[in-house]
Formats: structure tokens, C-alpha cells, sequence
């Protein structure tokens, strides 16, 4: 998903094409939105850490791009192609490193599992939306 910092900063384009590059195939992709309500729900594994509520501000501060990628290892590659958490610790050349403003606006999300990635999968796309 790339976040609403990078989306409103017009950086879709340039996100979209290195996630292309680096071999991911996108099987679905709309441009949405999330409620705070909604952004809570999405992120509710960090309901009790001290961030949560400045992550769901943010997270509903302006629109998404929420995508379903595949490739083998899928979720491993990407989050090596999106780099830390904090893009002060990111590795050169990766999204976070390019994009990300600060540690909350770090530009997009990764799915951290398999079982995750299908959930999320499903938070914003239906079975017809996906080829
Ligand atoms: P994501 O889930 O968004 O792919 O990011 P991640 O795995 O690298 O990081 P995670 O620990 O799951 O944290 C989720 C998002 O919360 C925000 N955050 N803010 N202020 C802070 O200390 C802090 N720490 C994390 C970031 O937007 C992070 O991506
Ligand atoms: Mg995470």
C-alpha cells in the first residue's frame, strides 16, 4: 500500500514503476481511502502501542494506493525493495530510502507474512477485482 504522504507527494508513479521493475506482478490496485475508523481497523495489531493513534491520523490524512502484488517470495523481496521502518536506517536505493519523510510518513506498507498479506488482500479487494 503506498501511504498518503507519498500519494499526495505524487510519487505513485515512480513507487508503481520500481515495484514493476523488481519483478512484482500486480494482480489488483485501486486509488481509496481509509476512515480513521477503517485505518484503525487495518492496523489494529498496534491497538496498544503509543503510536496508534498519530498512525491512524496519518493513515486517514489522504488517499491510498492499496495493491495485490505476487511473485515468488513476495513478501521477503518486497519488504527488502521498501527497506526499515525508519528511512533513516532504510538501505540506498530502496522506496523508503527515496520517499519516506519520517519514521509515521515512511511512504508504503508491506505485508510481514503470507497469512497477512491474504488478510490485507482481502481488506480492500474482492475476488473479482483480481486478475
Ligand atoms: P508497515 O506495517 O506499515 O509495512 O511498516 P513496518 O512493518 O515497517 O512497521 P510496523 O512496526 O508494522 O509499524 C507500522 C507503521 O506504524 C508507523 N510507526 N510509527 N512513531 C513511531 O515510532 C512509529 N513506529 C511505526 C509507521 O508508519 C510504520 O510503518
Ligand atoms: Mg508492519
Amino acid at each position: 500500500m503506498i501511504k498518503p504522504d507519498a500519494v499526495g507527494a505524487g510519487n505513485t508513479g515512480a513507487i508503481i514503476k520500481m515495484i514493476e521493475e523488481a519483478g512484482f506482478k500486480i494482480v489488483a490496485m485501486k486509488k481509496t481511502y481509509m476512515s480513521k475508523e477503517r485505518a484503525g481497523q487495518f492496523y489494529a495489531v498496534h491497538k496498544e502501542r503509543p503510536f496508534y493513534q498519530d498512525l491512524t491520523n496519518y493513515m486517514s490524512s489522504g488517499p491510498i494506493v492499496p495493491m495485490i502484488l505476487e511473485k515468488d517470495n513476495a513478501v521477503e523481496d518486497f519488504r527488502k525493495l521498501i527497506g526499515a521502518t525508519n528511512p533513516q536506517d532504510a538501505a540506498e536505493g530502496t522506496i523508503r530510502k527515496l520517499f519516506a519523510k519520517s519514521i509515521e510518513a515512511n511512504a508504503i506498507h508491506g505485508s510481514d507474512s503470507d497469512e497477512n498479506a491474504e488478510i490485507e488482500g482481502r481488506f480492500f479487494f474482492a475476488d473479482v477485482e483480481k486478475f
